[in-house]
């Protein structure tokens, strides 16, 4: 097999941050048209001064599994409003405790504070991504964000490999498997809410990702270091996630996860203990886009750095994923052609960003 390197030398942003730079270099800086509008800058036109009251929904969990049955139905409705409308939600009492929560995220926190050394010594390449990381995609010269990262696999168990995961801090692999295990169990959940608010048996959408054993699973632990100039870059460019559904835990003291919403970008103001939900593309194929898998991306600050550990919870990458049958009428065909994940990512990748809308022009010609 062919062995895939980065096309350039890696640079650490959290190290360059740390060097105490006062401007970033030009590899990171974004065209105009691509910065954040932050508060400082004033709003270039009407559409752009977004109420700071905005948010996504967010949804208490409790109400789905308790005796009153009107409340149940809300919530359930609730549910189905997110997915549709926002493709984002937050959710509180999930079934997940808030002190592994706060442990899940203080190891990855001590694990970005160790010195370089320790972190290089799981540098990743572009084969796997697995690993220790400070880029996306290998295109010579391309604009960088702001941010490294650590990538693991949890699931299917063939790809679970301990010895790839951090051992310092020493805890960081008990609290990991503990945390994943638990935040495997929530995806199963939020999968059989979604599939009875779309009118599937309750068993639709974990079955279409393989069922519990077959899935895919993994986890992206992101780390935004400060930044001396925050208005003219991004933490991560606008993208909307490949796989199934993403169980976001942010920081719980900085913000900086950005939705899109019409022309505008709304910045998630995190709930305490709550996780950020959102639809990826695969689920946005199976409900045939009655689910929207929506852009988001990130922004970074000069006073503070931030983390946060994206759970990605994704078909099993050799199944075929296509529109449930009973989502397929004569008014509503087939958004999709039938894909596997593997393809799929794939098909994005030679295709960038304007895949996805390629995608589903080609699927209606079909019809
Ligand atoms: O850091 C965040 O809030 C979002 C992370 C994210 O979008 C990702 O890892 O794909």
């Amino acid at each position: 097999m062919a062995c895939q390197s980065w096309p350039e030398p890696v640079i650490r942003v959290q190290a360059l941050s740390e060097s105490g730079i006062i401007s970033i270099p030009e590899r990171f800086i974004k065209p105009q048209s691509q910065r954040p509008i932050t508060n400082t800058s004033p709003p270039k036109n009407a559409s752009n001064n977004v109420d700071e009251e905005i948010n996504i929904p967010v949804i208490d969990m409790k109400h789905l599994y308790g005796d009153d049955k009107r409340l149940r139905e809300e919530t359930l409705q609730r549910v189905s409003e997110a997915c549709r409308e926002w493709g984002f939600f937050q959710v509180l009492n999930h079934g997940v405790s808030p002190d592994l929560m706060k442990r899940a995220r203080e190891v990855w926190r001590e694990f970005f504070h160790h010195p370089l050394e320790v972190k290089e010594m799981y540098a990743n390449s572009p084969t796997t991504y697995e690993g220790y990381g400070s880029r996306l995609g290998v295109k010579k010269g391309a604009i960088l964000d702001w941010s490294d990262y650590f990538f693991l696999h949890y699931m299917p168990c063939s790809l679970r490999d301990q010895t790839k995961w951090p051992s310092l801090p020493t805890s960081l692999r008990n609290v990991i498997s503990e945390y994943s295990k638990e935040v495997v169990k929530l995806g199963g959940r939020v999968l059989q809410l979604m599939s009875i608010n779309l009118g599937l048996r309750d068993d639709f959408l974990l079955n279409a990702f393989g069922g519990e054993n077959d899935l895919g699973a993994c986890l992206r632990v992101n780390f935004y270091p400060k930044c001396p100039q925050p208005d003219l870059t991004l933490g991560l460019s606008p993208h909307s996630d490949p796989g199934g559904m993403t169980i976001l835990l942010p920081d719980d003291n900085v913000s900086g996860l950005q939705v899109r919403r019409g022309e505008d970008w709304i910045t998630v103001k995190p709930v305490p203990d709550a996780f950020i939900i959102n639809i990826g593309d695969q689920i946005q194929v199976l409900s045939n886009a009655i689910y929207k898998s929506i852009e988001h991306r990130v922004i970074v600050n000069s006073n503070k750095d931030r983390v946060s550990l994206a759970f990605f919870y994704n078909p099993r990458s050799d199944l075929l994923i296509q529109p449930a049958k009973e989502l397929v009428t004569k008014d509503r065909p087939a958004l999709y052609p039938p894909m596997t994940f593997d393809e799929y990512r794939l098909y994005i990748r030679t295709k960038g960003p304007s895949g996805k809308a390629q995608l589903v022009e080609s699927s209606s010609s079909q019809t």
